[in-house]
């Protein structure tokens, strides 16, 4: 009986043992929390790189919070939830710490140090242009948009039918030398275009009338490279069929078109000749340069050539399959190399064709 008496003493006494042991390490770490916490709170911060230091020390994956994770083998089971509940407020109290801190010292704080006048004025960006021709191909497009025509463009590697003989240029015809000519085929069928003419006998070939159309683009001639030529340049050509259209008409749309160009209606009208226009005039502006004085632009006539037109020839709207006894209309065309060399005084068609920085950005402000 006595034994089974000490017996049981022994047992409480254990218990309260384990107990007591286990409040032990309860308070343990609670306090070791506890003291984190404090630690954390103290910590200052007074620059970037103790930004840094505070993350490596408390946030970092061998700091502080990840090192007192390990506590939690300690704890008993009933108590891992507090334990975890308390951790995590202390790591965001931390995290919280960090970005604070980290924002007023890396946008501001070291700034203020940083030797930089902030009143400088800014480098100025770049801003591009136009090409010269392309700002007046566009004003030539748009001043015969305001008339009614339309824009269509078309290939620039061409048939011999659509480039010449349709044209009423037949093989072997005197008139095709005026025009010499990147072939691409040895029997001469195709070619690099001589003029955009090619897409108005396309758009004439369709038969879809009536037709009131311009045509820019690039067009190709086998010529010496000079001041004054080029083997690849730029064209606007207009075409305008109806029934009943006279050279009255034609006549209005080039005042129309000079005075809205060049501001001023003071143009003359030659007899020219083209193998697809009858009559063919050629037009001319009073030459600016020298002011009609005389130079080597104007070849000392007072008069440049801006552009050649005429009523187109029925032989080239009978080649499109259009009744020229119903129908009829005029035809022009221009060098955009030429009125752009005119507008802006410039004396070198290569400039157009050389890039160069210092000639393009004179034409920046322009659209
Ligand atoms: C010039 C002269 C011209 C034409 C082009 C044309 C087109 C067809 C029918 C008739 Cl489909 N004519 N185009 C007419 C007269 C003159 O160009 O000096 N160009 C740079």
């Amino acid at each position: 009986m006595f034994f089974l008496f000490i017996c049981f003493f022994i047992r409480i006494g254990r218990k309260n043992q384990t107990l007591q042991g286990q409040k032990l390490i309860e308070v343990n770490w609670k306090q070791k929390i506890e003291e984190l916490k404090l630690e954390i709170e103290q910590y200052k911060i007074e620059n970037a790189s103790s930004v840094e230091k505070f993350r490596i020390a408390y946030l970092g994956t061998k700091g502080r919070l990840k090192d007192s994770m390990s506590l939690i083998a300690q704890v008993p089971s009933e108590s891992k939830k507090e334990f975890g509940l308390l951790i995590n407020d202390v790591k965001k109290m931390a995290e919280t710490k960090w970005t604070e801190t980290k924002d007023r010292y890396e946008n501001n704080g070291e700034q203020k140090s940083i030797d930089f006048d902030l009143t400088a004025p800014s480098f100025q960006s770049l801003s591009g242009g136009h090409h010269p021709i392309s700002i007046v191909r566009r004003r030539i497009i748009s001043i015969f948009e305001r008339i009614g025509f339309t824009v269509e463009e078309g290939p620039e590697i061409e048939d011999d039918w659509h480039n010449f003989t349709a044209l009423n240029l037949p093989k072997n015809h005197p008139a095709r030398d005026m025009q010499d000519t990147f072939f691409l085929t040895p029997d001469l069928e195709w070619m690099l275009r001589t003029h955009t003419s090619n897409v108005q006998i396309r758009a004439m070939e369709r038969n879809e009338l009536p037709l009131r159309i311009i045509n820019p683009g690039r067009v190709y001639r086998n010529e010496t490279i000079s001041a004054r030529a080029h083997c690849t340049f730029h064209q606007v050509e207009g075409l305008y069929i109806d029934e009943g259209v006279s050279f009255a008409d034609l006549k209005q749309v080039i005042y129309f078109f000079a005075k809205e160009l060049f501001g001023s209606e003071n143009i003359r009208m030659r007899p020219s000749y083209f193998p697809f226009t009858e009559p063919s005039a050629e037009v001319d502006v009073p030459c600016f340069i020298c002011e009609q004085k005389g130079c080597n632009i104007c070849k000392y006539t007072g008069w440049v050539e801006i552009l050649g037109c005429g009523m187109v020839d029925p032989a080239v709207l009978k080649n499109c399959n259009i009744d020229s006894e119903k129908y009829n209309g005029f035809a022009f065309g221009m060098g955009i190399e030429r009125i752009t060399m005119l507008l802006y005084q410039i004396d070198d068609l290569r400039l157009f064709w050389q890039n160069d920085i210092r000639f393009l950005q004179q034409f920046r402000s322009n659209s």
